[in-house]
């Protein structure tokens, strides 16, 4: 049995660069780097049953700009070496580029058992509903894609498989076993393999560094409910915590990687745990240097855990401000307020760290929302900001809330760089204004 994984290229829309002045285009995201853990950790959970191989088309695009397209790239793979099961990730913005991949495996040997999974195949197993899809394995999937391996191996049924979706004519339905339950950051947690990324590690750099970067999970899910975010509905609300020994064993294993960034929506909830983390890192003396997404409120109150966290190695904190206005904020379901944000900066500041902050950009805005924004963004200026825009994910409330002003169902451009509601300024007005915004940093850091 083979089984080939592959990871879809970004998008390649991004309005707010294309918008943005000549002073702040080298601060808008264009690329952003990391692994795909989810699909790495998918990679380790089917390999004793199958002969598994990988493509990262992000980092093959990275390496090479000129390559083939996606569908041209995997067709020409498949016909070298072909698979029994193509198996993609899928988020939101990448959904097309994914889909597409999965039909030019179609076009090539419609009998490629082809899967889908993901945060986006979670929220919106419709979107799924396609003849190039032939099974949609919904949640943290190590479990249930180990089974449909296996039993695919075996040549057995699927409907044994509990877990699945399986395309029957035009709709998709689930099989007749029951969905095991899962403990994804507990007892089936498996070390993502990063050994499949070396074809591709050379691209794996931020800021001009030459030594490659990763990511770590330590949490899955978020405590926080954030009206327009896709990171709680993805689990259900729920909030999963790995054990710490865990965390320290994979870091210690990552010898060759020097910057590790949290792939945690919030990498402090639990201080006794945090603080039990960096017990355990200094007696191995496991020194790397952290990113880390943390909550200005949880600085400003814990003032000597950040400071611990800076002797530990945190380097750099990535945050979100969303919006300077209560009522925004409570609209956003963000629980924060000024005084949080004034405080928190400054501890961070006070240990060195370099603070990375976002703002969410509201289509809504006219001319004095963006003049106010802008006031206090350099009032309260950090190393680096950025400006996002707010975007009805589908699968979040604000999706549902925001149905009927959606003007763009590209689902490519949804990852929040571009508007897909309407605008109160002209479209190409309200873009200038957002793309102004990421002039506004202080000093001259550049993170990526
Ligand atoms: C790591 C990460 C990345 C990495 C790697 C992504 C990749 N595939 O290459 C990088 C840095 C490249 C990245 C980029 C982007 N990301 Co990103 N990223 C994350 C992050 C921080 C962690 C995801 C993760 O690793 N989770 C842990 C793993 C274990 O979970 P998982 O991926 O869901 O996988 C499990 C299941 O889903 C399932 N599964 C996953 N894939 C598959 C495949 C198969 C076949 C099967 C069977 C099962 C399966 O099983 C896995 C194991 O349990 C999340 C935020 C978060 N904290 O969750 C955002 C997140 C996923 N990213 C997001 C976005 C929007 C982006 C960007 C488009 C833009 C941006 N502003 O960040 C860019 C890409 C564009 C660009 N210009 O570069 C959004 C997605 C929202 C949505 N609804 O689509 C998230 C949720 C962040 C957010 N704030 O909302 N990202
Ligand atoms: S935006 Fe951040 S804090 Fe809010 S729910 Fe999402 S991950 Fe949690």
């Amino acid at each position: 049995m083979k089984v080939l994984l592959v990871n879809p290229p970004r998008s390649p829309h991004n309005a707010l660069r294309d918008h943005a002045p000549p002073e702040a285009l080298r601060f808008v995201h264009s690329r952003l780097v990391g692994p795909p853990l989810g699909l790495l950790t998918i990679a380790v959970a089917a390999r004793d049953d199958a002969d598994v191989s990988f493509i990262d088309l992000k980092g093959e695009y990275d390496l090479h700009p000129d390559a083939p397209s996606p569908a041209d790239f995997i067709r020409s793979r498949i016909q070298a070496d072909p698979p029994d099961l193509v198996g993609v990730t899928f988020i939101a913005s990448e959904t097309p580029a994914g889909l597409d991949i999965l039909r030019a495996v179609k076009a090539v040997s419609p009998g490629i058992v082809t899967v889908a999974g993901g945060l986006h195949a979670t929220l919106c197993p419709e979107d799924f509903v396609d003849p190039a899809v032939d099974i949609v394995v919904p949640g943290d999937g190590a479990v249930v894609f180990r089974n449909l391996v296996r039993t695919l191996a075996a040549g057995g049924d699927l409907d044994t498989v509990g877990g699945l979706l399986v395309r029957d004519g035009d709709r998709l339905r689930p099989t007749l076993a029951p969905a095991p339950p899962v403990d994804p950051a507990g007892r089936d947690f498996l070390v993502p393999d990063r050994s499949y990324l070396q074809p591709w590690l050379s691209t794996y750099t931020v800021g001009g560094r030459p030594q490659p970067v990763t990511y770590v999970f330590t949490s899955l899910g978020c405590t926080s409910r954030c009206s327009f975010c896709s990171i709680w509905p993805q689990r259900d609300g729920a909030y999963l915590q790995r054990d710490v020994d865990s965390v320290v064993a994979e870091l210690a294993s990552l010898t060759e990687y020097e910057v590790i960034r949290w792939a945690d929506a919030n990498s402090v909830v639990d201080l006794e745990w945090t603080a039990r983390l960096l017990d355990r890192l200094e007696a191995e003396g496991i020194r790397k240097h952290f990113v880390m997404d943390l909550r200005l409120d949880t600085a400003a109150k814990h003032p000597g855990l950040i400071a611990r966290l800076a002797r530990g190695g945190l380097k750099v904190v990535i945050t979100g401000i969303e919006s300077p206005r209560a009522e925004e904020l409570k609209r956003y379901n963000k629980a924060l307020d000024t005084r949080s944000i004034t405080e928190g900066l400054k501890v961070f500041a006070d240990n060195g760290i370099l603070l990375r902050a976002n703002y969410v950009v509201d289509p809504d805005y006219g001319p004095d929302d963006f003049a106010a924004l802008a006031d206090f963004a350099t009032a309260h200026s950090t190393a680096y900001a950025g400006y996002t825009i707010l975007t009805p994910m589908p699968g979040t409330g604000l999706h549902r809330q925001m149905r009927p002003r959606i003007v763009d169902s590209d689902l490519a451009k949804y990852n929040f760089f571009n508007c897909v509601v309407e605008t109160r300024l002209p479209l190409d007005r309200f873009y200038e204004e957002a793309g102004r915004l990421w002039a506004i940093r202080t000093g001259d850091h550049v993170i990526s």
